[in-house]
């Protein structure tokens, strides 16, 4: 097991599109028990492979109030979307420090493998379906500050990368 590192907005390599899971194998074991153990580390309610620079369509989750109910979902679709959105304040581990609103669906329904690489389908509502859509957007290169208007991004992007220079000069 092994804590990984998280990357942080504005770094490019949040943008990258993943690619399916080629087969639940050892390698992919290892990473979802890795991820776990930083998802947990870093008091989060889920992590996308792609904040741990690995671009491959993995995503774990936990919105239990004990942090004992992991969710592993691999190849993850959405298959529907309630026409129903909500507005709720959103953060992510790769953005640290930052909270805003964001529209979503307040119900979707997922299919995906789980760790074991058994097809399910997951109906979902409240954090769960918003922490699935945040999820999904990673995997496919979207950061929930995109939804922001340029101005707030902009003051966020300034912000992030003054903190970094700042930890990195020390
Ligand atoms: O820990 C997280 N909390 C959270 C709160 C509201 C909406 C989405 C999230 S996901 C976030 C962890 C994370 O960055 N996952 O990509
Ligand atoms: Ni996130």
């Amino acid at each position: 097991m092994a804590l990984l590192p998280i990357l942080r907005y504005p770094d490019p390599r949040l943008h990258k599109v993943a690619k399916p899971v080629q087969a639940v194998d050892a390698r992919i074991t290892a990473l979802i028990a890795d991820m776990l153990e930083t998802m947990y580390d870093a008091s989060g309610i889920g992590l996308a492979a792609t904040q741990v620079d690995v671009h491959e369509r993995l995503v774990v989750i936990d919105v239990s109030e004990g942090r004992n109910e992991p969710q592993v979902f691999i190849n993850p679709e959405i298959v529907w979307a309630s026409d129903e959105k909500a507005v709720g304040d959103e953060g992510c581990l790769s953005v640290p420090g930052i909270y805003d609103g964001v529209e979503r669906s307040t119900a979707v329904r997922v299919q995906a493998l789980d760790g074991e690489g058994r097809l399910r389908t997951v109906e979902a509502e409240g954090l769960l379906a918003i922490c699935l859509q945040h999820e999904l957007d990673h995997l496919k290169g979207k950061v929930f500050v995109e939804y922001l208007s340029p101005l707030k991004r902009n003051r966020i992007k300034t912000k992030l990368v003054k903190q970094q220079k700042e930890e990195a000069r020390g």
